[in-house]
């Protein structure tokens, strides 16, 4: 089957899973049987393969599951497996053979600097970057203020974990692995767990909203890096393709995750966390690191304005070609990530995350 020049194939991630779409010239017939391996990267790559068809009506798009490596280490929690690059290794290779063209990802499983040859063409509008917290039913009305004493909590993240003990002492915090869908059923299906916390994005994703009884504001517990915000990431030198995606960019969501991204790549850190608000031109970044056990803690507030110089160049930050933002407010985004990160490192954030590092090995 020929290839349009213009047309593209997406690949779709979240942590475990991966699914591709390929849209062919108009009139081109497509019997594909897409496989769902995971729910929600499947939901995502819907969305993304539905603005593009919005936007390029004669793109026909077809969708192929793949899983990578990551995929198959579902004994381990993401942050022991430290690698992101486990779950978009194969995905890259895809891409770089001409497989496909396009890949669909969380932006927060997205490693801050991405091999050579590749790049993220699109950042969409962020969702929702807060956690939620979702109870087991027989704990219903409760909240994580509220619980009894000892209450076990189930979370992988460490970030989560590390902020949650220092807010919520009376609580305890276990492991809970697999995908959404399985940490659903351990959490309803047993009484190990009074609740469990996941991205209020992901579950809004699938349609469990209606299971969130608490979303966690940015003092009681800091989002991740890009958490919320889907990514498309393409080759770099695929003109026609980045053209394409440079539409499906949103401004703010742009700037706030260029410094995000800027602000952990800085750090290379273990439990970072964050909240970043862009107001008036204003851009606010809150970051912090945290011991593990939840009682040493580095937190610091920078922001910086954008001038509104008209200069859009082809300038890649963190990763992410925004074509359609100006570069100027880019650079003033990455410039305030790394700044922030750079002023925690000499307020001792090294000493904090080395032992954190050291911790996370031993467990
Ligand atoms: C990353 C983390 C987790 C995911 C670490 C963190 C959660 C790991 C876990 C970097 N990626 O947040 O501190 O609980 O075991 C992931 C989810 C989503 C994308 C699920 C979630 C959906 C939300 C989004 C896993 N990746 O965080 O509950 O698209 O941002």
């Amino acid at each position: 089957m020929n290839k349009c020049e213009k047309c593209c194939i997406l690949i779709c991630s979240v942590s475990n899973t991966f699914v591709f779409i390929r849209p062919f010239c108009m009139g081109m017939v497509l019997v594909y049987s897409p496989i769902s391996v995971f729910q929600l990267a499947r939901i995502q790559t819907d969305s993304v393969a539905g603005k593009l068809k919005e936007l390029y009506p004669d793109v026909h798009l077809e969708i192929v599951a793949m899983s990578t490596v990551g995929d198959k280490i579902l004994d381990k929690a993401l942050s022991k497996i430290g690698e992101k690059s486990l779950f978009t290794k194969e995905l890259e290779n895809a891409l770089e053979r001409n497989e496909v063209d396009l890949v669909v990802h969380s932006l927060k499983d997205l490693p801050t600097s991405l091999p050579p040859g590749f790049t993220i063409g699109a950042v969409l509008k962020r969702e929702t970057p807060y956690d939620a917290v979702i109870l087991h039913p027989k704990k219903a009305g409760l909240t994580l203020d509220t619980l009894p004493e000892g209450s076990v909590i189930g979370t992988s993240s460490l970030r989560r974990a590390a902020q949650l003990k220092r807010r919520f002492p009376h609580l305890e915090f276990k492991d809970i692995r697999g995908n959404l869908n399985t940490r659903l059923k351990k959490l309803d299906d047993h009484d190990d767990y009074s609740a469990i916390i996941l991205a209020a994005a992901g579950l809004r994703r699938l349609g469990w909203e209606s299971r969130i009884s608490q979303i966690l504001t940015p003092d009681d517990c800091m989002y991740a890096v890009g958490q919320g915000a889907l990514a498309v990431e393409a080759r770099a030198g695929d003109e026609d393709i980045l053209k394409m995606l440079s539409v499906l960019n949103d401004t703010d969501t742009v700037l706030r995750c260029v410094a995000e991204r800027a602000f952990l790549r800085h750090l290379a850190s273990l439990p970072a966390s964050l909240s970043c608000a862009l107001l008036f031109s204003q851009l606010y970044l809150t970051g912090a690191v945290y011991s593990l056990d939840g009682l040493d803690s580095l937190k610091e507030t920078m922001q910086t304005s954008f001038t509104t110089e008209n200069q859009v160049e082809e300038r890649v930050h963190v990763g992410i070609t925004a074509r359609t933002v100006l570069t100027s407010a880019q650079d003033a985004a990455e410039k305030l990530g790394t700044d922030l990160a750079a002023l925690l490192l000499h307020k001792g954030a090294k000493k904090i995350l080395s032992v954190a590092r050291q911790l996370n090995n031993a467990r």
